[in-house]
């Protein structure tokens, strides 16, 4: 028999089907062919009177094998085999622990009995891959929670805590703590021999219904929800079309959407995207570098940032030291902290107790340096100012223990000319978090050339523990991500100078799927921090650049944003999220004026056209630069930071998928109007000339 990661044996008459296939058990094509020829085995096996069909290693099944998808499928498929064991004519049991997810969970739906190991967490989360569960969830599912319940499961994707499954009737029951998953599934098929258990199908089950208001309803909550994305609809059209037709058609119709979905351009995106998640931190020049140890970690700076960083530190579990410039700014930074734990506990991410635990044991702030000595990794989050900077740094040199890394958290300063303020600019790196640093998941992890390997390896783990997504990313202004939007907020002022109001350019953009258009996020972040952005490139600008000044008339009338009522909108009590607002029209109106420019109409169309050609070319500029590692490092830092639609995969996987060669032309096009804006990127020429795509790069 050639060996399969499906293993096949017998305990006296309990038959064991042990899944074995690292890392997370996901069933590929080997695993398929494993399981029909362990279900035969148990068919044909007259000793055998029951079946336990479990996993080894760290999960359950987490789903069918991601990286088949976009192959052409392979024989046995999965719905098929799941078919197969809930056809048997002698009871299987199935026992999950870790995660059972996608594809995993619905083949625990094939057996006729399902035991959880406490921790357990189920979910069906195809939709964020842009499919459906298209192994029989959309069916099996309903029939055992009702549509309500499944719906709400397989549209949000989420994860299903064990005892909550229990109370669904996904799961029978909870094994005994600190059981494995064979000894529980042994016990548990004893007594069900002894209670003469049979096979108990969930596609004997009646189908269940929903009333007509009700699923009209979840079709208008979940179109708004995930509006754009079209997995979400897809996967109710199938639970509910299923549900009105007998197992075996609606297994056919589940089989046919599912198709549809795997053949869609969102579903490539999402799998991009979640791929491309996991490969950021997987880079060559850490391959064998351990890192150093990081569980005592120190803060300079209590501020918005400061704080939210030693938050995310202690929701990780670690040690926080928080320093100030004095007593009552220490004081006062306790209380961000303290505050913004009480948040956590409010929003359920924190249990009371463990709020407790955290402020009396892991959470002190102090006014001194010296609190600092015995930290492994210091992160400074003070105002962006290069005296103050070297004033930190200085002290830091002068308290922290050799071997400490020192970390700046700055947005744009020169972190070489940081790190040479210390004796130490090997243990010196970036740790750009974004706000609020305890919400928000991109972490870019900023390299200087002298940085050393280790120290970089540390980033990379401290990230991880911290439950960020993070990426390398080389020295220059703006690092990544405020570099490319710079050049795309800039395209932006060019069509409003042109004549596209900032009203319809943020309508385009959010209709593209970003959350908020460029100009409505001015509004909230605060005008004055592009003021402050201007003043500081006034000096270095080139003198081509186009530079709105009626951002700088806004900011002298005092309109920044959100916070004063007054910015690109107006608010008030009756619009939250503001109005358009006509007197900023006439200051823009000025403007054109005195430029001479006669404004002209912009479609949609062209405003997202313009807009991202100016994102992709850009982003090829910090690739070919090598400020980007590879093209999916930009995709992942636009995907977390900066409100790309993942649905679109990021923008390098966007351009991909428009084609480079047409996208080139654009800029050309563009480039005739304003040549200085629109230089194309040498790698975007590059790879044109070369018939290759962004994704060449990624591997
Ligand atoms: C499906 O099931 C379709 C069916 O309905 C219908 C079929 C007909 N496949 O995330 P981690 C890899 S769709 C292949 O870092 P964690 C992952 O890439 C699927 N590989 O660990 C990584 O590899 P590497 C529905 C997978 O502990 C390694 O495993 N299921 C898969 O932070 C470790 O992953 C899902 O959507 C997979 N399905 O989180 C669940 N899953 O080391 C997707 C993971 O080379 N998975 N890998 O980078 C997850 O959500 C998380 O991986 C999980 C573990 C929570 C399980």
């Amino acid at each position: 028999m050639t060996e399969t990661p499906v293993r096949y044996s017998r305990e006296g008459d309990v038959a064991l089907i042990c899944i074995d296939n690292p890392p997370v058990n996901a069933i590929g094509q080997a695993v398929r062919t494993g399981l029909v020829a362990s279900i035969d085995a148990f068919a044909g096996d007259p000793a055998a009177k029951i079946a336990v069909l479990y996993c080894a290693g760290r999960t359950f099944v987490a789903g069918a094998d991601i990286r088949e998808f976009g192959k052409p499928p392979q024989a046995p498929f999965l719905p098929d085999v799941i078919g197969k064991l809930e056809a048997l004519d002698k009871p299987v049991l199935c026992v999950m622990h870790g995660t059972a997810l996608g594809g995993g969970l619905e083949l625990a739906l094939g057996a006729h009995y399902r035991l959880g190991v406490p921790g357990l967490k189920i979910g069906l989360p195809e939709t964020s891959l842009g499919i459906l569960p298209g192994a029989g969830g959309t069916q099996r599912l309903p029939r055992l929670t009702g549509l309500e319940a499944a719906l709400e499961m397989i549209t949000s994707a989420r994860h299903v805590p064990a005892k909550e499954a229990l109370a669904l009737g996904v799961i029978d029951g909870l094994a005994d703590a600190g059981q494995d998953p064979l000894t529980a599934g042994l016990a548990h098929a004893h007594d069900l021999l002894a209670k003469g258990a049979g096979p108990r199908r969930i596609c004997d089950m009646p189908a269940p219904s929903i009333a007509p208001d009700q699923l009209r309803d979840m079709r208008t909550r979940t179109a708004k929800r995930f509006a754009g994305q079209i997995a979400q609809l897809t996967a109710i059209d199938a639970a509910v079309g299923g549900a009105a037709l007998p197992f075996r058609d609606g297994m056919q119709h589940e089989r046919a959407l599912f198709q549809t979905l795997m053949e869609s351009p969102q579903r490539a995106a999402l799998v991009h995207a979640f791929l491309a998640e996991r490969k950021v931190a997987q880079l060559p020049e850490l391959a064998g570098i351990a890192p150093r140890a990081f569980a005592q970690i120190g803060v300079v700076g209590g501020g918005r940032m400061g704080s939210g960083i030693a938050i995310s530190a202690l929701l990780a579990g670690l040690d926080v030291t928080l320093v100030e410039r004095d007593a009552q700014a220490a004081a006062q930074a306790h209380q961000n902290v303290a505050q913004t734990l009480a948040d956590s506990v409010k929003r359920g991410k924190l249990t009371d107790e463990g709020r407790a635990r955290i402020l009396a044991h892991q959470f002190r702030a102090a006014d001194s340096y010296a609190a600092l000595s015995d930290r492994d990794v210091v992160i400074e989050a003070v105002f962006e100012d290069m005296d103050i900077k070297r004033e930190v740094f200085t002290q830091l040199d002068q308290h922290c223990k050799q071997g400490a890394i020192l970390a700046t958290n700055t947005s744009y300063l020169d972190i070489p000319q940081i790190a040479a303020m210390t004796s130490r600019p090997a243990d010196v790196l970036g740790l750009h978090f974004f706000s609020p640093a305890h919400i928000m998941r991109l972490l870019e992890i900023v390299v200087p050339d002298k940085t050393g390997a280790d120290v970089v390896a540390t980033g990379f783990a401290f990230g991880k523990k911290l439950g960020k997504v993070s990426v390398r990313a080389g020295v220059c202004d703006g690092f990544i991500g405020n570099r490319i939007l710079q050049v795309y907020r800039a395209v932006s002022d060019h069509m409003v100078l042109a004549g596209a109001s900032p009203y319809a350019v943020d309508r385009a953009v959010t209709e593209f799927g970003f959350p908020m258009g460029p100009y409505a996020v001015q509004d909230l972040a605060g005008l004055d921090i592009g003021f402050m952005t201007r003043q500081r490139k006034a000096a270095s600008r080139d003198p081509r650049e186009f530079v709105a000044r009626w951002a700088d008339v806004m900011h002298a009338r005092g309109w920044h944003g959100r916070k004063t009522g007054q910015g690109y909108y107006s608010y008030d009590a009756d619009h939250p999220k503001g109005r358009p607002s006509p007197e900023v029209e006439e200051i823009i109106a000025d403007e054109r004026r005195a430029h001479g420019v006669t404004p002209r109409e912009f479609s949609a169309d062209e405003i997202v056209a313009r807009y991202m050609a100016a994102m992709v070319n850009e982003s090829a500029r910090v690739v070919g630069e090598g400020i980007a590692a590879r093209p999916l490092d930009v995709d992942v830092t636009l995907l977390h930071g900066y409100g790309f639609p993942r649905w679109r995969g990021g923008p390098m996987h966007w351009a991909d998928a428009q084609g480079l060669g047409a996208l080139l032309s654009q800029i050309e096009g563009f480039a005739r109007e304003d040549a200085f804006f629109w230089q194309p990127a040498p790698l975007l020429q590059q790879l044109v000339r070369e018939n290759l795509s962004f994704a060449s790069l990624n591997s």
